[in-house]
């Protein structure tokens, strides 16, 4: 038996330590630890553009994801031994100053999510046109979904016991979904993760060691990558001084090296700039930038990919009293909004302690998809609008057509005056108009810089109605044809 580190918590962190005498596990454990704390940048090959390009394909093409946060917080559902606890449901254990052990003790044993339906969790998320998940392996109180060989903060010390990554991992393959998956750097639990306090794992250990830490995460994503493939791994977590620039480059470099389709987004480095999400200084790691609870004024020019995560209501893990639910409207726009700028929408559900994703949010889904059903070719393998403001009160996309041409997408948001929008800073008058619910003709009039289309009788959609205007080469854009 190997010898196992263990501080402040009544079970053990499977963190093998260096002891005399050295039987053979234990030498296997320290050649797994030397092996992943070996910093591995230099043997990294650089990417080309146009790899890069085809690694991002899909993430690019996809604009629609699901977040999902989950763990044993979300069967506290914001209270703690009776009582309400502030902020957002996943930060329980900070927002109540809870003890990891204290934490542990209350909430493993009451965790048993018997209406888990991971299938049925897919197919609300795909009949909404979304096209990947990314759900919680571990969040900031170091609780794992799935039965990690380095923890026992785990699923499998709940009464439930089984892996919950697995079989929705397995659903997403079986519906053609991308399964991916959100680890957080932060670790509340973990007695060598090295921000120190009295509510933390480390509360009772003098001198946390990161380097310990580190190999623990890599050990960790070892396991998760062997056996779940995820196509993205989604870091958070990053901004204390514990986590540095050296540690996220390094772990950039080594999460590449070990699977080289993976997308990693820039939360793995120092680099964003607080909510807004973005990285600008190219020395920092990370494939994509995450603005969080926000859409950007404009995208980020050509190449560059984003995704801005937000929720539905207040929280993103589930919170019993938090009713404040955003429209339909609101959410369908937000999509159209981050299209039309070429980024991701990342729409996060929180589901119960139960497994289930609540009510309000499945119709909330259900409804998006409905709009998805007719228009969600305006979204999926679009690209920015080719217009700096628009004209009408709505937004636009684009799709290169196969044939050479070009579609623009005009999304029409609410009711136009007369029924008529005029569409400035276009001077080529498209060779075709549709619109997409397929009802009646759209008539086109007007001129150059300031065409008119009338919406046909009956065509008026729900949260918004999408014309498509066709091209066969590329529509010229003058912006200075825009009338103030
Ligand atoms: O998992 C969800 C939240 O629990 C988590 N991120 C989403 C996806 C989250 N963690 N913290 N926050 C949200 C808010 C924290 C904000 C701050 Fe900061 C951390 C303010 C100061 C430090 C990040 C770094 C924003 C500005 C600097």
């Amino acid at each position: 038996m190997a010898d196992f580190y263990n501080i402040s918590c009544k079970k053990s962190y499977k963190v093998a330590v260096y002891s005399i005498p050295i039987d053979t596990m234990k030498i296997k454990s320290l050649i797994v630890t030397l092996v992943l704390l070996l910093p591995v940048a230099p043997l990294l090959q650089a990417e080309t553009p146009a790899e890069k390009e085809a690694r991002m394909k899909w993430f690019n093409e996809a604009r629609f994801g699901m977040f999902i946060h989950w763990g044993v917080y979300s069967g506290a559902a914001g209270n703690f031994k009776g009582k309400p606890v502030p902020g957002a449901g996943e930060w329980l254990q900070s927002g109540g100053k809870i003890p990891a052990a204290e934490y542990r003790e209350e909430l493993l044993p009451k965790f048993n999510p018997l209406k888990y339906d991971p299938e049925a969790w897919v197919i609300a998320a795909k009949n909404a046109g979304i096209k990947y998940l990314v759900i919680t392996s571990k969040h900031h109180d170091g609780f794992c979904l799935w039965d990690s060989k380095l923890t026992d903060l785990d699923v499998a010390s709940t009464p439930y016991q089984k892996d919950l990554l697995k079989p929705l991992e397995e659903a997403c393959r079986k519906h053609g979904i991308r399964f991916c998956l959100y680890h957080s750097i932060m670790d509340w639990s973990h007695p060598d993760y090295a921000t120190k306090g009295p509510w933390r794992g480390n509360a009772s250990n003098p001198k946390p060691d990161m380097d310990r830490f580190n190999a623990y995460l890599k050990g960790q994503l070892d396991e998760l990558i062997t056996a779940y493939h995820p196509g993205i791994l989604w870091f958070d977590g990053e901004w204390e001084d514990a986590w540095t620039h050296e540690r996220g480059e390094d772990l950039y470099n080594w999460l590449r090296k070990n699977d080289s389709k993976l997308i990693v987004n820039n939360r793995v480095d120092k680099g964003r700039k607080g909510m807004e999400g973005h990285t600008t200084d190219a020395k920092f790691k990370g494939d994509y930038g995450t603005p969080e609870q926000r859409i950007p004024p404009t995208g980020f020019g050509e190449g560059v990919s984003w995704e801005s995560c937000m929720t539905m209501n207040g929280t993103w893990g589930f919170k019993a009293d938090d009713q404040k639910w955003k429209s339909t409207e609101t959410l369908v726009q937000n999509l159209i909004d981050i299209a039309s700028k070429g980024g991701n929408y990342l729409l996060n559900v929180g589901p119960t302690g139960e497994g289930e994703i609540p009510t309000a949010s499945l119709e909330r889904l259900a409804e998006i998809g409905e709009w998805m059903k007719v228009n969600g070719e305006s979204i999926h393998g679009t690209t920015a609008s080719l217009f700096s403001k628009t004209s009408w009160k709505g937004r636009s996309t684009t799709r290169q057509l196969p044939d050479g041409g070009t579609r623009i997408y005009v999304h029409v948001f609410g009711q136009p005056e007369g029924g008529v929008i005029t569409i400035d800073q276009l001077v080529t008058r498209p060779a075709k108009v549709t619109v997409l619910v397929h009802n009646g003709t759209p008539q086109i009039s007007g001129s150059e810089g300031a065409w008119k289309i009338r919406l046909p009788e009956g065509s008026l959609q729900k949260f918004a109605t999408v014309f498509a205007l066709d091209f066969p080469v590329k529509p010229k854009i003058q912006a200075a044809i825009a009338k103030p």
